[in-house]
């Protein structure tokens, strides 16, 4: 199978897993990247069975409305039942790296709000320990070189993904090169540097299931 024959199956799974527990007042939250479009593409046909979405960044938001689907602000909603979104990496706990695609710290909002988080990806995404993918960390422009500089003394060799802008009018700055075999530790040191906004580490709220697309089907982790 190709690989977006693998999100193709991975993303009508996580469709299929959430549709029996849909209600007219449901609201998804909805990710962003190739394998949360192939979702999106997917929910479409379900469009009467729920109330709208609450999307991780403006690229989703668009697609949802493409499809006729309401798209909510968070503030403007109770409670999402679902967050479905894709991942740079995964470990066998859960834990994940995101935000190769800069929307990090609106992903990381709808997780955190969500009741069920579900991980949609191809076997590609999945690793012993996390960190060969450069994890994004978003930061305040004006605390670049702070953060850098605290990001050395971590461990990390931070490169500044130039001419990125994020959804929040952030800068995003990627982590080659780090340990991160103790995931909630780096979570937390990172988040303790000054003038970082969030970063792309999904530990502390790591996903709940994940939908993982083989070649031998879609296996469901735990
Ligand atoms: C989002 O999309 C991000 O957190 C992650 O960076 C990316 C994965 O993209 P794709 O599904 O295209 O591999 O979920």
């Amino acid at each position: 199978m190709t690989q977006d024959e693998l999100k193709q199956a991975v993303a009508q799974a996580a469709v299929d897993y959430i549709a029996p527990h849909l209600e007219r007042s449901s609201i998804v939250g909805v990710g962003t990247g190739s394998t949360a479009n192939f979702f999106i593409d997917c929910l479409a046909k379900y469009r009467n069975d729920f109330d709208g979405a609450v999307a991780s960044s403006e690229a989703t938001a668009d697609r949802l409305k493409q499809h006729g689907i309401p798209v909510y602000d968070l503030n403007a909603v109770d409670g999402i039942e679902f967050y479905v979104d894709g991942a740079d990496e995964t470990n066998e706990h859960l834990e994940l790296i995101k935000g190769g695609g800069g929307a990090l710290t609106r992903e990381k909002i709808v997780a955190a709000v969500a009741k069920t988080f579900i991980c949609i990806a191809d076997e590609s995404k999945k690793v012993g320990i996390l960190g060969e993918f450069p994890l994004p960390v978003e930061v305040i422009p004006m605390a670049r070189s702070h953060v850098g500089r605290e990001i050395v003394k971590l461990g990390g060799d931070p490169v500044y993904r130039d001419g990125f802008v994020t959804d929040n009018g952030n800068i995003i700055i990627d982590i080659h090169n780090m340990d991160i075999s103790r995931p909630l530790v780096v979570e937390e040191k990172l988040n303790n540097i000054v003038g970082v906004v969030t970063n792309g580490l999904f530990a502390r709220r790591a996903a709940d299931l994940l939908l993982l697309g083989t070649s031998n089907g879609v296996q469901s982790i735990p």
